[in-house]
C-alpha cells in the first residue's frame, strides 16, 4: 500500500522551472502569430512566470535565455523575480543566432569564431554570478549538412576544448548542463547529438558537467525513460527540458502527445532516487505555445507533469519488487498500470486546497482577468527569440 501523507509531501517538495521564453510569441518558420499582451520585456517574462507559481505552486523558477533576455543589471533582474515571488534559474546559452555561427560556434573551423562563441559562454557564466544561478545549459547547433564538409573528430577536439575552458570558469557551485540533439539545423552530421556523446564529455569534465534530457531530442521509439534509469545510475543526470513530440522537435506541451511516456519517465526518476531534491534534478520546461494562450498553456504543462508525478510516486514499490523477483510478467506490469490508471486529479485538488490554492489552477488563472489585463496594457510584445 502506499502512503498517501508521504505522497503528498513529496508533490509539495516539487520545483518545476518554466522558460522565459514559452511567454513570448513563438512559431514555425511559416509564421510566428502574435498574440495580445506578450511581453516586451524579461522583467514581463518573469511577471507572467510568477503567475504560473502563484496558481499551481510548484514553478518557483524562471530560466532564462541569453541574449533574449539581455538586460544590464542582472542583479537587478534577479531581485524582481524575487519581489514577483519566483527565482531566476538555468541560464541558457545562445550560440546559433549569429551569422558568424553559420559553420558551427564552439566547433567551428574558424578560431576567431570559436573564441567568439567561448567568450558569449563565459559571459553566461557572468550572468549566473549575478542571477545566483546554479546551472549553465548549452546546446549546440553545431553540425555539418554533407559528408565531407568538415572533420567530425576535429569537431570533437575543438568542443572538448571549448567545454574545459567553460568548466574551469565556474565557481564550485555551479554546473554546465550538456544538451543533445539528433539533429536540426544540422541535417548531416551533429557534434553533440545524443546522450552518450553527451555523456563521453560530461564524464572527462567531471563532476560539474551533467547531461540534459531534451525529451524532444530524440528519434522516434527512442525509450526515454532507459536513458533516465543510465544517466541517474551514472550520476550524470542533470535535468529535463520537458516538451512534447509528435514529430521532431514540436516543443509541445509536455504530457500532452504521450502522458504514459511522461509517467514512466517520472517513475524511473523515483525509482533512481532522482525524485530528492539532494540529487540536484533540474526539471524544466522548454516548450513553445504557438498557437494555445502561453499562461495557460504552461499553467497546463505544469500540472500535466505534476500529474505524471503523482502516479510515478504512487507505484506500489514493494508489489513490483515483489512481483519482479517472483519473475511475475504480467502481475509487475499491472502493479506500474495501476498506478499510471490512477486518477490523481482529485488528490490534486485537495493537496492544493490544503495548501491555500485554488483546486483548478486553470479556471481561477482564467478567472483572474490577468490575460486580459495585460493585452490591455501591453502593446508591441516581443518575439520569443525562436521559430521566426
Ligand atoms: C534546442 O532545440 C533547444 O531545445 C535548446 O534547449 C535551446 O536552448 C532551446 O531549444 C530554445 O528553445
Ligand atoms: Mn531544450
Ligand atoms: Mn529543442
Amino acid at each position: 500500500m502506499t502512503d498517501l501523507g508521504a505522497v503528498k509531501s513529496a508533490l509539495r517538495q516539487q520545483a518545476i522551472e518554466l522558460p522565459s521564453w514559452a511567454f513570448g510569441n513563438s512559431g514555425t518558420r511559416f509564421k510566428v502569430f502574435a498574440q495580445k499582451g506578450v511581453p516586451r520585456t524579461p522583467q514581463e517574462k518573469i511577471a507572467d512566470a510568477a503567475q504560473v507559481h502563484a496558481y499551481t505552486g510548484i514553478a518557483p523558477s524562471v530560466a532564462l535565455h541569453i541574449p533574449w533576455d539581455a538586460v544590464d543589471d542582472y542583479a537587478a533582474l534577479a531581485a524582481y523575480a524575487a519581489e514577483q515571488g519566483v527565482r531566476v534559474g538555468t541560464i541558457n546559452a545562445n550560440v546559433f543566432q549569429d551569422d558568424d555561427f553559420r559553420l558551427g560556434s564552439v566547433t567551428n573551423p574558424d578560431p576567431a569564431v570559436r573564441r567568439k562563441a567561448l567568450d558569449h559562454l563565459l559571459a553566461c557564466v557572468d550572468v549566473m554570478d549575478a542571477t545566483g544561478s546554479r546551472d549553465l545549459k548549452l546546446w549546440f547547433a553545431d553540425g555539418t549538412n554533407y559528408p565531407g564538409q568538415d572533420d567530425i573528430r576535429a569537431r570533437q577536439d575543438r568542443l572538448a576544448e571549448a567545454l574545459v575552458a567553460v568548466r574551469d570558469r565556474l565557481a564550485p557551485h555551479q554546473r554546465i548542463l550538456l544538451e543533445y540533439k539528433l539533429f536540426e539545423p544540422a541535417f548531416y552530421t551533429t557534434d553533440v547529438p545524443d546522450w552518450g556523446t553527451a555523456y563521453a564529455h560530461c564524464l572527462k569534465l567531471g563532476e560539474q558537467a551533467q547531461v540534459v534530457v531534451d525529451t524532444g531530442h530524440h528519434a522516434p521509439g527512442t525509450n526515454i525513460e532507459f536513458i533516465v534509469a543510465f544517466l541517474l545510475r551514472e550520476g550524470k543526470l542533470g535535468g529535463f527540458d520537458f516538451n512534447s513530440r509528435f514529430y521532431a522537435d514540436d516543443d509541445l506541451m509536455v504530457g500532452a502527445a504521450d502522458p504514459f511516456q511522461l509517467f514512466r519517465i517520472m517513475h524511473e526518476v523515483v525509482r533512481g532516487g532522482g525524485y530528492d531534491p539532494a540529487a540536484g534534478i533540474a526539471f524544466m520546461l522548454d516548450q513553445c505555445h504557438n498557437i494555445e494562450a502561453k499562461i495557460p498553456g504552461q499553467i497546463r504543462s505544469v500540472l500535466n507533469a505534476q500529474e505524471a508525478t503523482a502516479k510515478a510516486l504512487l507505484v506500489d514499490t514493494d508489489a513490483l519488487e515483489a512481483a519482479q523477483r517472483a519473475g511475475d510478467v504480467l502481475g509487475a506490469n499491472a502493479v506500474l498500470m495501476d498506478a499510471y490508471n490512477t486518477d490523481v486529479r482529485p488528490l490534486l485538488a485537495e493537496l492544493r486546497a490544503e495548501d491555500g490554492l485554488d483546486p483548478d489552477p486553470m479556471a481561477a488563472f482564467a478567472r483572474s482577468g490577468y490575460l486580459e489585463r495585460i493585452a490591455a496594457e501591453r502593446v508591441g510584445g516581443q518575439q520569443a527569440g525562436w521559430g521566426a
